[in-house]
């Protein structure tokens, strides 16, 4: 029986990517974001991975169109027009073969390319090697901007310039940043997304101001990342951002391998250790996790976020590190229905329903689990991977949770949840 019930689940979830589906590249959901996300996408193609190969390559390759010269890939890629989002191509004016964003997104590229290229040579497939070599070569291209472009003084730590590049648009650990930002634009704004989901639940208006000034005033750098740079008044070495690049880079290495390419995998090495020690340097044993730096500021960023705990997916932590992280994680989850949510619910800031101020969202606790698990912490990786695995269940392939009740909010039917379904479902033992 339950076993039956997990297949129909496993086919809902299915129907829901198959809904999304736009001809070889998935929307995130229909309307609210009608375009192909960067790490949406790499989500994804994990999910179909677990059961359609050519699929799971042909929304990395899709994405990949939308690369731009110099190695960026960028956060969105407008493949068809729509009218339901807002910033659409002409606000970004960018100036690619096609129009695409002029920022990024986290680089769960690599991480969805070795878990592709796995599949794939487990299923037999006998053209692994040539569908995943150019895909390779593209997320080292990636890799490389991102050193060049966002670390330019080499802290091992890369930048945001951003807060929609950290995926975690308006989290609280932008606010002191992002409160320096004028809120003046050329761009008159049309929000579209309070159309579609409650505003109570998204990002305020004052916050759309200050995303739309930066946009402007990069728009007037040409896309040019060392203008950008310069002028930036929001410039965030991130620890999410720069635990996925490190983790990804560890996962190019058996790739760079496999390929054949030994100057890249050397390369890649070099990269993956110099990352790793600039995320050793900013654990903080007091708050036992991670913390990002404003680098406009010099100061630590200590609000209490999930980004804290995402460098686990790259960094071996000591055992003192192992047991105190364990127990930040629980303390979060304490009290809560649904783990782990996106801000510390003691913390003045935490609101359980607006959008990464409190919720809890799949592909966070996809990333979470696998650190934890990366750091030997196996049963609180279990106990989080089944809590996900059953709001899902509970709730429907929702964009978030409120964590204080279980409620699936934001769009509904949305790729990345399902593609978490399809994944960490398998890994949960029923019980
Ligand atoms: C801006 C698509 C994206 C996710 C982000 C999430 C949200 C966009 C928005 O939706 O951001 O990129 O308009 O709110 O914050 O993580 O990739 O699902």
């Amino acid at each position: 029986m339950a076993d039956e019930l997990k297949r129909n689940r496993h086919d809902d979830a299915r129907a829901v990517l198959a809904r999304n589906d736009r001809g070889g590249y998935t929307v995130p959901t229909d309307r609210l974001y009608p375009f192909q996300w960067n790490w949406d996408s790499a989500f994804v193609a994990m999910g179909f991975a677990t059961f359609d190969v050519d699929r799971a390559y042909r929304e990395l390759e899709r994405l990949i169109e939308g690369q731009w010269d110099d190695g960026m890939i960028p956060h969105i890629v407008f493949h068809a027009p729509s009218d339901t989002y807002f910033p659409g191509p002409d606000v970004w004016g960018t100036r690619h073969r096609i129009p695409t964003s002029g920022i990024t997104q986290p680089p769960v590229f690599g991480m969805a390319l070795r878990f592709v290229h796995e599949a794939a040579v487990a299923a037999g497939q006998q053209d692994s090697i040539e569908r995943t070599r150019p895909l390779f070569e593209a997320a080292l291209r990636s890799h490389r901007w991102w050193l060049k472009a966002r670390d330019p003084d080499r802290l091992g730590l890369v930048a945001i310039l951003h807060p929609w590049e950290s995926g975690s648009d308006n989290s609280p650990a932008w606010d002191e940043a992002l409160a320096r930002v004028p809120t003046a634009t050329k761009t008159e704004i049309r929000r579209k997304d309070t159309g579609h989901v409650d505003a109570s639940m998204r990002p305020r208006d004052v916050d759309y101001q200050r995303f739309i000034h930066l946009v402007d005033i990069y728009r007037d750098c040409g896309w040019n990342p060392q203008s950008q740079w310069s002028v930036s008044p929001f410039k965030v070495a991130d620890v999410q951002m720069t635990g996925i690049l490190a983790r990804a880079t560890a996962d190019l290495i058996p790739l760079a391998s496999a390929l054949g390419a030994q100057a890249e995998a050397a390369e890649l090495s070099e990269m993956h250790h110099f990352l790793t020690e600039g995320l050793k340097r900013r654990w903080r044993d007091p708050l036992r996790r991670f913390v990002s730096l404003d680098l406009v500021s010099g100061q630590d960023i200590e609000a209490p976020t999930q980004a804290g705990f995402i460098p686990l997916v790259a960094v071996s932590l000591d055992a003192n590190q192992r047991s105190a992280v364990a127990a930040e994680i629980e303390r979060w989850c304490d009290g809560m229905v649904v783990g782990l949510p996106s801000t510390a619910p003691f913390s003045p800031a935490f609101e359980p329903k607006r959008y990464w101020r409190g919720p809890v969202w799949a592909v966070i606790n996809w990333l979470i689990v696998d650190g934890l698990r990366v750091n030997a912490i196996n049963e609180l990786a279990s106990s989080l991977e089944r809590g996900t695995v059953r709001a899902i269940e509970q709730a429907g392939f929702c964009e978030y949770f409120d964590p204080t009740t279980g409620e699936g909010l934001g769009g509904n039917t949305f790729s990345w949840t399902a593609a978490a379904y399809l994944v960490m479902s398998r890994r949960v033992v029923d019980g």
